[in-house]
């Protein structure tokens, strides 16, 4: 169990305006952030970022929506951080999150679903390190 999660609050909620909100809720779950950029990736990029799904029907799209515009990255601090962050945002589909999570609050639908969660600390670690150097972790 690691202690260290990645997360990406996405183009749609940068967009929309909820990255205080968001934020908001980060830390009132516990979290600490010890890392945080507002960013930018290109296609390319998001293809790199989401290569496990490159197989899947939604892969394109995903990419192209994950590029549109700037995305906030974090790293995020807290026991169990893996399992407890996905708690926090909810099921990938916000019309079937759980009410209060992240994503029933702010997401639009499956493919815009405001924000990433690592699902495992091996991931949590490889997506960390895909955004930020170890200079930019506090
Ligand atoms: P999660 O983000 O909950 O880990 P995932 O890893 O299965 O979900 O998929 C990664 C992202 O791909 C997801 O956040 C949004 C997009 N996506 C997943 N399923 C989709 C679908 N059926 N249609 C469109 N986009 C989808
Ligand atoms: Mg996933």
């Amino acid at each position: 169990m690691g202690n260290r999660t990645f997360t990406m609050i996405k183009p749609d909620a940068v967009r929309a305006g909820n990255i205080g909100n968001i934020l908001q809720m980060i830390n009132a779950a516990g979290f600490r952030i010890v890392a945080m950029k507002l960013t930018q990736m290109t296609k390319e990029r998001a293809g790199q970022f989401y290569a496990v799904h490159r197989e899947r029907p939604f892969y394109d799209e995903l990419c192209t929506f994950m590029s549109s515009g700037p995305i906030v990255a974090a790293i995020l601090e807290k026991e169990n951080a893996v399992e407890e962050f996905r708690k926090l945002i909810g099921a990938t589909d916000p019309a079937k999150a759980e009410p209060g999570t992240v994503r029933q609050r702010y997401g639009t639908n499956v493919g815009e679903n405001a924000v990433h969660g690592s699902d495992s600390d091996e991931n949590a670690a490889i997506e960390a390190a895909f955004h930020f150097s170890g200079m930019e972790i506090y």
